[in-house]
């Protein structure tokens, strides 16, 4: 891998064996890898730097969907019937190797996707941390076991699983979310089809290799790489799939509930966000500077939790913008490899121009650039885009608005806080806040009236934990989590279950 010799600016080692030489890649169906049926490939190149072929995969079509979804169906007999903790043996043995190989898996994860090798180990942690959750769970799983209103009758609910689920994932969480999903869902006995993000399927691939190694069965869990059009639409359509798991943007959201009504699946989406982060004027400034710029600017603002709102008190506003314009100037920008770079690339051109777009309209709408804006060619031949500070923005703006994904953040100037509380939540999404302050009057009520799924004090608007629900409110979701025991409810139907041993006719509800 000749990553330093093809672009001299980087000044730093990349060893040649941390990446392997395999370049074609295949869909995994029914225990084999195999190619499209219609023969047709796509690349996934290094968003840093995209020279840099990261792999070719199978570009799929509905019939390659129909095979996984077969494959998935004829398994899925077989491992409704798998003791869980049996499958929680599987996933335990899967999270394992995961930490044997987390650090190749970093460093392929900042080069097919862009985020900065601290991050990549930080969502390759979360596959490990969901990995060993979701395997807990097969020992537990717990229903109710509750008195029944008759003598010698007996009532309990257990969980049951759905049958064949499709999963649509993601570039941003290459691996993280792939495993939100596919861990839950196995745990509770349900067979998956695999759709990842165009943008990053090395990712998914190398997690379901682990899990071939593991001991998976086939069939188990499929992939298969492609277009929504191609991939993600018959799937959706497809009648003996139970359940779209989807986390992507409202708009695509919106299109995978529409698709869903006609054969009533279910559906479980994890949306777009517009996060804020409020600074009141006792706020701890400088661990609050800290906050937004991990919030903002970490994974080059690509999380639906990015903080892409700053709402600060007018007392601390100069303040605030003050710091936030030194310490933004001080972060470096480059090839996530690079253990200086604090700031990737984005994952795309497309990316790249939509940011870009966002910049010229929130200039258009009369905010004051104060830091960055434009593309950075001095970072590399890659995507780059500056990190960049609005100040003086409106709520009503469309920056303040519209999800950007992008390091882009907007600083609005508020009098009070009940105009901060107002400002958050007067936006269509409602997935994380943050609140700085040392008020605990102040904190609590802004977790009580900050309509969001997520809510944090004194820290930025990203950095949820595997074990509690992961969603969000308004036009991010509808009403399912990911993560946390949440999880098991997407991936399961509730059974309730009554044995009368009393040997005679019992009538529930009757007087007698
Ligand atoms: C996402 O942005 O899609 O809380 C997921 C966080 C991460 C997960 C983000 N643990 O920011």
């Amino acid at each position: 891998m000749a990553v330093t010799q093809a672009n001299p600016q980087l000044n730093f080692e990349i060893k040649p064996s941390a990446f392997s030489k395999q370049s074609q890649f295949l869909n995994y169906i029914d225990g084999q890898w195999v190619p499209a049926k219609s023969g047709k490939t796509f690349e996934s190149r290094n968003p840093a730097e995209p020279s840099d072929l990261v792999g070719v995969f199978p570009a799929c079509g509905p019939e390659d969907v129909n095979a996984a979804v077969a494959a998935a169906k004829k398994a899925y007999e077989r491992w409704r019937l798998y003791p869980a903790p049996k499958r929680g043996e599987i996933l335990f043995k899967a999270g394992q190797i995961l930490v044997e190989r987390k650090e190749q898996l970093a460093r392929e994860m900042t080069r097919e996707m862009g985020k900065v090798l601290a991050e990549a180990r930080g969502d390759v942690q979360e596959v490990i941390d969901m990995t060993f959750y979701a395997a807990g769970e097969g020992r537990r799983m717990f229903g109710q076991t509750v008195p029944s209103e008759l003598q010698n009758k007996f009532a309990m609910s257990v969980r049951v699983p759905l049958g064949v689920v499709g999963l649509i994932t993601p570039w941003n969480f290459p691996m993280a979310i792939p495993s939100w999903k596919l861990m839950p869902a196995l745990i509770c006995g349900n067979t998956c089809v695999l759709k990842p993000a165009s943008d990053t399927p090395l990712l998914s691939h190398r997690l379901v290799e682990i899990l071939e190694e593991a001991g998976l069965p086939k069939g188990v869990v499929n992939v298969v790489y492609g277009s929504g059009r191609e991939v993600g639409e018959p799937l959706m359509a497809h009648k003996d799939v139970s359940l779209i798991s989807f986390t992507g943007s409202t708009d695509i959201g919106r299109r995978v509930n529409e698709a869903c009504a006609p054969t009533f699946k279910r559906v479980s989406l994890e949306m777009g966000g517009k996060n804020a982060i409020i600074i009141m004027d006792d706020a701890n400034l400088d661990l609050a500077v800290d906050g937004v710029l991990w919030g903002a600017f970490g994974t080059s603002g690509q999380r639906c939790t990015a903080a892409s709102r700053v709402i600060v008190h007018q007392a601390v506003h100069a303040q605030v913008r003050d710091k936030l314009k030194k310490r933004i100037g001080e972060l470096k920008l480059g090839y996530g490899l690079n253990p200086e770079v604090k700031v990737g690339p984005v994952v795309n051109e497309a990316a790249m121009k939509k940011i870009l777009e966002y910049i010229e309209i929130g200039k258009s709408e009369g905010a004051e650039l104060i830091a960055g804006g434009a593309r950075d060619t001095q970072a590399g031949s890659g995507w780059f885009v500056q990190p960049t500070l609005f100040d003086n923005v409106k709520s009503t703006m469309r920056i303040a608005q519209e999800e950007i994904f992008g390091p882009v953040t907007a600083l609005i100037p508020v009098g009070s806080f009940a105009e901060a509380i107002e400002v958050a939540n007067g936006i269509a999404f409602g997935l994380s806040t943050a609140i700085y302050t040392k008020n605990v009057n102040q904190a609590f009520t802004a977790l009580r009236d900050l309509d969001s799924g997520l809510c944090y004090v004194n820290a930025p608007t990203i950095g949820a934990e595997v074990h509690l629900p992961f969603g969000g409110t308004k036009d991010t979701g509808n009403g399912h989590r990911d993560a946390g025991t949440t999880a098991l409810d997407v991936f399961s139907e509730w059974k309730s279950l009554y044995v009368d041993y009393s040997d005679k006719l019992q009538r529930a509800q009757i007087d007698d």
